[in-house]
Order: structure tokens, then sequence, then C-alpha cells
């Protein structure tokens, strides 16, 4: 296997598995083009997953971690110029511009195809393109999609088979003519004959493209994260939720590709629930899923169906069933600890990739805020000795882990039911420290709808560029929406009526939340966390028409006799901080929103357009 033939092209070795023409036509087409020495097709095992692994740390791409400490963990530390997405270099090449919107980079796909013919000529040079076969969602589920990532890269194809359904099963479900997303990814850096490669090979020049009449990605220049590991934003979020649009389009039922966690929540009776929450990236979804319910929720339980996306169909009863396309997760390590998230801790205990964290002295990890004090000497993200007297970070703040979704605890037994789990209500959140209230909810769909659409967000370390800088991120989505915004907004209200139609009970509830508004020092106020749950409750409720409020100019709110106060002080000062509603702030709020719908008119829904009307009406009463 993988001996160049003659001529300086790969030999195929097509594994005898494997019976799909057009594949195997697409793998020697890009392998022509990209010029690799070798071609290896991932089984999937964990034999391959191991050999792997020691190739890289053999390459220095990885270290083994100490086996006592942190079992079968690896610690893969990036170039300092490849640590985020890239949002300005992220493209949706759909047909037209107006196809792709406003909101997001566009080129004629013909011009771009040039580009990246010219890019990709040859950029293998001197490595092994992996052929990794991934299903997105439970292998054969009728929600479920399968892509085939082409790429040199050996760290993405260990993280496909902890972040996917990764492997030779596949095969099985696509049979000799099963539908593919093809995603092409390169680092970029092609290697000369006796070329000595580097650590973590990457090019300055940059291209995260999506074509979606061909749903096609296609990856150049990063190793890192969602540029390069194609199944997650680029395909289960970019490509998918044009996907679930284009169906809507053609006379299907339509559905949704969201940037969501999802949760399980039972009672101590044991009635079981499922709600679906957005915040933007590195917000903390990962604590949300995972979260402990605090004292005063004795017997209730917090399970985890996903962390990051969501795809949601509805269901023959009419209602909107979800799934996790994902099969690990992908989390941010700076600020994760035994008292911030005791599961996730749990869950990292083996058998984990970390990427950008700090290295101890006795050969475990570190980063900020996982201990109170910092260990006296660490080899930082950068590979430079560390003390606390450094004045830098140790890991990088978009440092992560990936580990498999089955190492988490709190799993929810269901998370890999193909059916999928009913959601009861919607939960979305952006970073803001005034401004936006604890939790309100929106009277109806049109007015949820309106209050996802306007979310801003402080920025994060998730993507490259200045961090807290609030910006409108509607849904969570921003950097996400395969198509027009606009659109997606319709998308949106038209299947809300649709569920609607067929049984207005089964029409989730729509819950705005803010976690993060500061004092006059800066500071939190609300703790957070595990305290959640006291929200998360309310939100339960009231999707079963339960719980008390009171109605205000953009919704419902809790009032601090509404929520359970159990084991906390938190005084009924504390909650006006954070629940109080200030006019001054929310016209100039309402101003931002209007730049929004003006960015978005061509096409933006009337509806929306009305709601704001309604609630400008209101502001000035
Ligand atoms: O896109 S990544 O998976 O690298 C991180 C994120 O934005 O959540
Ligand atoms: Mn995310």
């Amino acid at each position: 296997m993988n001996q160049p033939v003659m001529g300086g092209v790969a030999a195929l070795n097509v594994p005898a598995y494997i019976k799909h023409n057009k594949l195997i036509n697409w793998v020697a087409d890009i392998a022509a083009l990209t010029k690799p020495d070798a071609i290896y097709w991932c089984d999937g095992s964990e034999e391959e997953y191991d050999r792997l692994c020691a190739q890289m740390v053999e390459a220095g791409t990885m270290k083994r971690l100490n086996p006592e400490k942190r079992p079968n963990s690896y610690l893969a530390c990036s170039d300092p110029s490849d640590v985020a997405r890239v949002e300005d270099r992220t493209f949706i090449c759909a047909a037209t511009k107006e196809q792709a919107g406003p909101t997001n980079n566009w080129v004629d796909p013909n011009e771009m195809r040039q580009t990246l013919n010219g890019l990709f000529d040859g950029c293998m040079a001197g490595r092994t393109m992996y052929v990794v076969p991934f299903s997105m969602g439970p292998l054969g589920s009728p929600i479920a999609h399968v892509g085939v990532e082409l790429s040199d890269s050996p760290y993405v194809a260990v993280n496909m088979r902890i972040m996917t359904r990764m492997g030779k099963a596949v095969y099985d479900v696509l049979g000799s003519d099963g539908d593919i997303v093809p995603c092409v990814h390169s680092v970029g850096m092609p290697l000369q004959a006796g070329q000595q490669d580097v650590r973590w090979p990457c090019n300055s020049t940059k291209y995260i493209v999506h074509y979606p009449e061909t749903r096609e990605i296609w990856s150049f220049g990063s190793g890192y994260g969602g540029n390069a590991l194609l199944g997650k934003k680029c395909f289960a979020l970019r490509i998918a939720s044009n996907m679930g649009y284009q169906d809507a389009q053609q006379g299907g039922p339509g559905w949704l590709a969201e940037h969501m966690l999802i949760l399980g929540v039972e009672s101590p009776q044991g009635d079981k629930k499922y709600v679906a929450a957005a915040f933007p990236s590195a917000c903390g979804k990962t604590n949300f899923a995972m979260l402990i319910p605090p004292a005063g929720f004795e017997g209730w339980k917090v399970t985890t169906i996903g962390d990051d996306i969501a795809w949601i169909k509805p269901g023959a009863d009419g209602k909107l069933y979800a799934i996790n396309p994902e099969a690990g997760y992908f989390g941010v390590a700076p600020g994760t600890n035994e008292k911030t998230n005791p599961n996730c801790m749990a869950s990292l205990r083996e058998n984990v990739i970390f990427t950008n964290v700090a290295l101890t002295d006795d050969g475990d990890v570190w980063w900020e805020g996982m201990t109170k004090e910092p260990p006296a000497h660490l080899i930082d993200w950068l590979g430079n000795d560390w003390t606390p007297a450094s004045g830098t970070k140790a890991a990088h703040p978009n440092a992560r882990f990936t580990v498999a979704a089955t190492r988490n605890p709190v799993i929810d037994p269901a998370w890999d039911d193909p059916t999928g789990v009913p959601i009861s209500a919607f939960i979305f959140g952006g970073r803001r420290s005034t401004t936006v209230p604890l939790v309100t909810e929106a009277r109806n769909w049109t007015e949820g709808v309106y209050m996802a659409a306007t979310m801003g967000s402080e920025t994060t370390a998730a993507a490259a560029g200045q961090m807290g800088i609030v910006r409108r991120d509607p849904y969570a989505m921003l950097p996400f929406i395969g198509y027009n915004m606009s659109d997606y907004f319709q998308h949106w209200l038209d299947l809300g009526k649709k569920v609607a139609a067929k049984n207005p009970q089964a029409l989730p509830k729509i819950f705005c939340v803010n976690w993060f508004r500061t004092d006059d020092q800066g500071k939190f106020v609300w703790p957070g966390y595990g305290d959640n749950m006291r929200v998360l409750k309310w939100i339960l409720d009231r999707s079963q028409g339960q719980a008390g409020g009171v109605e205000h100019m953009f919704g419902t709110t809790p009032t601090y006799g509404d929520l359970n106060w159990t084991g906390i002080d938190f005084t009924t000062e504390q909650f006006d901080r954070i629940t109080s509603i200030d006019k001054d702030a929310w016209r100039e709020e309402l101003k931002l929103h209007t730049e929004l719908f003006d960015k978005l008119a061509y096409r933006l829904p009337q509806e929306l357009v009305a709601t704001k009307q309604q609630l400008e009406k209101r502001l000035a009463e």
C-alpha cells in the first residue's frame, strides 16, 4: 500500500470493500490535482488511530502525555498564526451574491474554482492524502448525512475519528451510489523532495470555501478546528443549513441545522424534557450542556445530547425532533475546572487530544482557570518555559480539547437515537455585559424569531479578530448560515407556521437568556454554571404553562419569587440588577436592530419589520 507509482502519481489502492465508483473517481481526480506522495484510506479502527498518533509524536506534531496522569492522551500545539476560525477567509460561493446574502463573503463560484485549482495544484506533494469517510448523525439514520474528507493532515484524520462516526462502516451505508458531501482539505504546505517538515504545517493564505449548489467544501491553509475538521461548522452548519432550507423550497417539510446544544432535564418524578440552546462560540455551551443541578434541585438530572450543533426536523407527530450530528466535543479548555464543569473534567480524564494548552513538568496539561494556583513551572502552548511571573497566558484562550461524547458521564441515553429527541423550548443567549435581562420568554413564535434574529454578543477568542466587541449575531449563526440570512429568518417563520398548523401544542416556546451582565466593577453578577438550572427550571415550567412571570415590553420575565433560591445567597437587588430594563439602553439597542435590518432589507420578512415597529411603539409609551 501507499507506494507511489512511476511518474509521481500516487497509487490509489482502493480497499476492496469500497464499491462507490463516483467516490473512487473523485478521490483519483483530487489526487491528480493535489499530487500527494501516497493515499491512505482510513478505516476508523483504534489500531489506525494509535498508529497515526504515534506517527505525529514521532514528527513532533503531538506529545504523548504521561499515561499515569492522562492515559492515552496527546497535546498538539499549533503554529501561532493558526489558532482559530478565519471568518474573513470563509466564503459561501452560491451561484449569485444574493443567495449568499450580505452577511457572507461571496465570490463567483467559477472564479473561486480557478483560484482554488491554482492553490490546490500540487499542494499535497511530499505528504499523504487521508481519505476520511464520516457520518454526521447516527450511521444510517434518516436524519444523518455522509461526508468524505480528503486531507493531508493526520491531525485532522484522528480528530475526525473522535468528532464524527468515522470509518469503514460509512461505506456500508453509502453502498454503490449513496450521497456524499465531498470535502477537500489541505494545510497548504507541499514539501520538496528531502525538505524537512515543520511541527504544524499551514499557509498564511487561507480559504474556507463552500459551494452550496454542489454541496462541496474546500479548505486551504489552516489545520485548526472548524477550519480543518470540515464535518463541524462547514458541513453540519453551513452546508446543512442550506440543505434544510432547500428541502422546504422543493416542497419538503424543511429542517434546521443550528448552532445549539441539546440537553435533557429529568424531574425527580421522572418527567423528561429536552431543550435546545444557541450561544455563540466560546460562551459556555459545553458547560450548560453538562450542568449539575445546584442545591434546591435534589433529584433533578441534566443529561447531554450534544454540546454544539443540532439538526432539527418535524416528526410524524408534528413535534420538532433534534439530533446531535457530531460524536465528540471540541470544547474550549480555558476556564474549565472542577467547579465550573466537573462532568467535563471527568470526560477529559483519558483518551483526549488537547490543542494549544500548556504542558506540566510531570507530563500533564494545564490551562488558565484549571486550578486556582497555577503550577510553578510549565511549558506554554508556544513551547516556551513559563512561570506565573511570565505575565503571558500559558494556554491560548481558544485552546481546545477533542474528546468522544461517550466519555461524558452524563451523556443522555438517547444521544445516539436515530429518531432524535422532541424539543420543548428553544433558548437563545448572547454575551452581553449590559441591556439584555437574565431571561425573557417571547410572547409568540414571531416575537421569538425576532429576539433570536436581533441577538447581539461580545466577540470571543473562537474567531480570529478583536475580542469583546458587540456584534449582531443572529441565532449565534452569523458565521455559520450557508445562505441569505433574510431567507433563513423566513425559513424559521415558515417552519413555525407549519408545526403550529399541524399541532399548536407541539410548537416549542422561545426564550432569550443572558448570563453575562456585570456590575459597576465589571464583575459578573449572575453566578452562572450550575445555577443556570434555576432559570432552566422556570423555562421548562413556562413551556408547560405552569410558572409565574410578568409581561413587559419584550415578553415575559420571572419575578424574584418565581425562581427557586434554595441554597444560594442572591438578593433582590442583585436580581434587579440583571433583570432591569433600561429604556435608554434599549433605544440604543433598537438602533442596532435597525442597522441590521437595513443591511438585510432585501427579502427581510415583513413580519419582523412589523414586530420591530410594535417594539418601538411600546418603548415610546
Ligand atoms: O469552529 S471551531 O470548532 O473551531 C470553534 C467554534 O467556533 O466553536
Ligand atoms: Mn460552536
